[in-house]
């Protein structure tokens, strides 16, 4: 099987600057990426700028429909696609892109829930509402990203590392019964036990990997807009993935949130580089 990455630079989602640089910056830096990271653009939409609870919505809600129909291509034609973001809106696209084709669960790592809806968000990105928009909960032009309705079943999602969880959306976690590591849990009972349990869930599984990088400790990986102190070493997120490719069946991966303006040297591309390699290393064995 052969990777595919598709390079998104969405930032309207989290509505802050430096995310749009990511996917070319990361190429500047890595250049043997040139002709391997197909990069799509973001289309601007008129927006209704009185809507506060979901902000850019027609922004959003077409680019992640554009990157649905080519991530659905690349699993159509046998391969498997790799996003690289980007804010987490993306996700939405990836998702349903993914899941047209083939039922999945989802491996949410990530400090946040992004179990938002409009509703109940407190700040109105998008970002904070992929999650819940792929599990059928949020607007419309969210849920119904490329066909309409649910793309994954509440019940085939574990959320992996999180430590900032809104109220509200903390208690739609708990209404729906999401599965939820948090890094306090994953910190007490420890990294291996709680893999351990991950890999049993989902083994030979299909199974979609949404990677924040902002769910790696923000000491370690400091290109992130929205960074919370404690989360896994960047050796645990390589771990992560390493494992869930040897024992689920990983359909993709979202690699996201990676906003070149924090980096403090070279650290968090050097990080998305050494993630891609491990990845297509381990899927086109
Ligand atoms: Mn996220």
């Amino acid at each position: 099987m052969k990777t595919k990455i598709v390079g998104i630079p969405l930032n309207f989602g989290a509505n802050r600057c430096g995310l749009e640089f990511g996917v070319d910056n990361f190429i500047d830096r890595y250049p043997k990426y040139r002709d391997k990271i197909e990069v799509l653009g973001v289309e601007r939409e008129v927006e209704d700028f009185s809507r506060k609870n979901a902000k850019y919505l027609n922004t959003v809600a077409k680019t992640c429909e554009k990157l649905a129909v080519s991530i659905n291509k690349i699993v159509k034609d046998g391969n498997f696609p790799i996003t690289l973001g980007g804010d987490h809106a993306i996700a939405i696209g990836s998702i349903a892109g993914v899941s047209k084709e083939k039922e999945i669960g989802i491996l949410w790592m990530d400090a946040h829930g992004d179990m938002n809806t409009p509703e109940i968000s407190e700040s109105g990105h998008i970002h904070g509402m992929p999650l819940a928009a792929s599990i059928g909960y949020g607007h419309s032009k969210l849920v119904d990203c490329l066909y309409k309705g649910t793309k994954v079943k509440k019940e085939n999602v574990i959320l992996f590392g999180t430590r900032d969880i809104d109220e509200k959306e903390q208690e739609l976690i708990d209404e729906l019964g999401i599965k939820n590591y948090t890094w306090d849990m994953i910190a007490e009972m420890g990294f291996e036990k709680a893999l351990g349990e991950v890999k049993e869930f989902f083994r030979d599984r299909n199974l979609h990997i949404s990677f924040d990088l902002d769910g790696i400790d923000p000491a370690e990986v400091t290109a992130v807009g929205t960074p919370v102190p404690g989360g896994l070493s960047r050796e645990m997120g390589k771990i992560l993935v390493s494992e869930m490719i040897d024992t689920a069946s990983v359909t993709s991966i979202d690699i996201v949130e990676y906003n070149p303006i924090y980096e403090k040297g070279m650290e968090t591309s050097e990080y998305v580089d050494e993630l891609l390699q491990l990845i297509e290393k381990k899927i086109t064995l």
